[in-house]
């Protein structure tokens, strides 16, 4: 991409009603913009980063056996009115009337319709286990929307819903979940710690919210610190062991973690001083079980063994894209702007003429961007006539892990200066050398 012709509308300035770190580099960068309150655009830079995040959660889920399909965000109050919570919801759901004065609403999360999916198809206990996802815009009409995308009106979902016969097959489908997440997270370039967690609306008795640990988070969160250093469930982790994904779930969950509304001031004073960690955190994921709270009232029930008619045992299991990528710049950041992970940065690698008009300049820039681009790296070529202290200043604010810079001087010599973004190192090296660097 020649960032001539792209879109990046970079802000001098600091935003004034930004109040945290993510929010007021997200503006700066030109990721967002707020079109109303709690609802933003995600503009060029900031749909790039939102759509690796959503690949990784999508190849996560997959893994784990969860399959992918797409509800729409509106929907008819009739659903709800089935299960009870068309009137229980409150005022965080928006209400709506089509032209024929039928109530319909923008969906909050979609118990209800995932049931009705199943219900109108599934009748077998051998059609089980099942667990269909996607990933769709949500609107809860929040009373603080803040923090630009962190807590915002509509945003975006990964909501996946399981189906069982039994008790015990809904545990090891919660599990999958449980693990998909953790190596889901890590991938992100995140620690989160799964930790026990009140269900509000949603429902049931067995829930973990997986948190972030960061100063500017929402929620306050105690837990013990060996958390930090646990191993993350590697790529060949079998989803369909019963035994081994219980195994993960009792290791993340031996010791004390919870958020403040679960949390057991005893329970945590047990724990030996030194190794308790009382914190903020960010919530970026929340996982259900509820049983059948949902399908007994809209009659989603399957044949058994047994010949007689069962109701399913249900979870859901939510991970929020649009606050993920605030999270994220949360956790790594400095004071010149974003450092993206290289599992989401925007681009690869950002090529950074000096001296743009120059001839050996340009020359050495469209060589490199045209083979790295071959290469299949995701390049942004920075070819404006800028000068050289906002280019740089650009590279870094938008957080690039790679940049390589062609000078004049440099490139006389046949070399270029390669810096890592994260570390601030730089290397002068030949164009060759700099090309293979990438392309291997
Ligand atoms: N149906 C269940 C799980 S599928 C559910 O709705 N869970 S939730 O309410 O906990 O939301 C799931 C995730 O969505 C949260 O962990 C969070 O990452 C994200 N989320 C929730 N509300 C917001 C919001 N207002 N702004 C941004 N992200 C949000």
């Amino acid at each position: 991409m020649r960032l001539s012709r792209y879109f990046m509308p970079i802000l001098k300035e600091n935003p004034k009603e930004a109040e945290i770190v993510s929010h007021r580099l997200m503006l700066r960068a030109g990721m967002i913009r707020q079109q109303s309150q709690g609802i933003y655009s995600w503009l060029p830079l900031g749909k790039r980063v939102l759509d690796k995040v959503n690949a990784i959660i999508r190849e996560e889920q997959n893994r784990a056996g969860a399959i992918e399909l797409s509800m729409p965000t509106l929907q008819s109050a009739e659903l709800w009115q089935e299960s009870g919570r068309y009137d229980a919801y409150g005022k965080e759901m928006l209400r709506i009337k089509d032209r024929q004065e039928r109530p319909m609403l923008y969906g909050p999360t979609n118990e209800e319709m995932v049931t009705d999916i199943f219900r109108s198809s599934v009748k077998s206990y051998k059609d089980l286990p099942l667990n269909l996802y996607h990933i769709q815009l949500k609107f809860r009409d929040e009373i603080r929307p803040r923090f630009g995308t962190m807590r915002s009106r509509e945003f975006m979902m990964k909501d996946a819903y399981s189906f069982d016969l039994t008790r015990e097959g809904a545990e090891h489908s919660y599990n999958k979940m449980f693990a998909a997440y953790l190596r889901t997270f890590d991938r992100l370039g995140l620690r989160a710690i799964p930790m026990r967690a009140d269900t509000g609306p949603i429902g049931g008795n067995l829930s973990h919210e997986f948190i972030i640990l960061a100063d500017t988070g929402e929620s306050e969160v105690f837990c013990h610190k060996d958390f930090v250093g646990f191993d993350i469930p590697g790529e060949s982790t079998d989803f369909d062991s019963v035994e081994g994904l219980k195994a993960i779930f009792d290791k993340w969950t031996s010791l004390y973690a919870a958020t403040s509304e679960m949390h057991d001031e005893a329970a945590f004073h047990a724990v030996p001083e030194g190794e308790r960690l009382s914190a903020r955190g960010i919530e970026v994921g929340h996982i259900f079980y509820f049983g059948t709270k949902y399908s007994e009232p809209m009659g989603a029930k399957v044949q058994g063994p047994d010949g007689k008619e069962h109701f399913v045992h249900m979870g859901s299991y939510g991970i929020g894209p649009t606050r993920l990528v605030p999270a994220i710049i949360e956790a790594s950041h400095d004071d010149n702007g974003i450092i993206w992970p290289a599992s989401v940065a925007p681009f690869d690698i950002v090529v950074i003429n000096m001296k743009a008009g120059d001839q050996a300049c340009d020359d050495t820039c469209e060589l490199i961007y045209a083979a790295l681009t071959k290469a299949g790296k995701d390049v942004l070529y920075d070819d404006t006539d800028d000068r050289a202290g906002t280019k740089f200043a650009t590279a870094d604010l938008i957080g690039v892990p790679v940049q390589i810079i062609a000078g004049p001087r440099a490139v006389a010599n046949g070399e270029v200066e390669v810096k890592d973004r994260k570390t601030g190192a730089r290397e002068t090296m030949t164009i060759e050398a700099a090309i293979n660097r990438f392309v291997a």
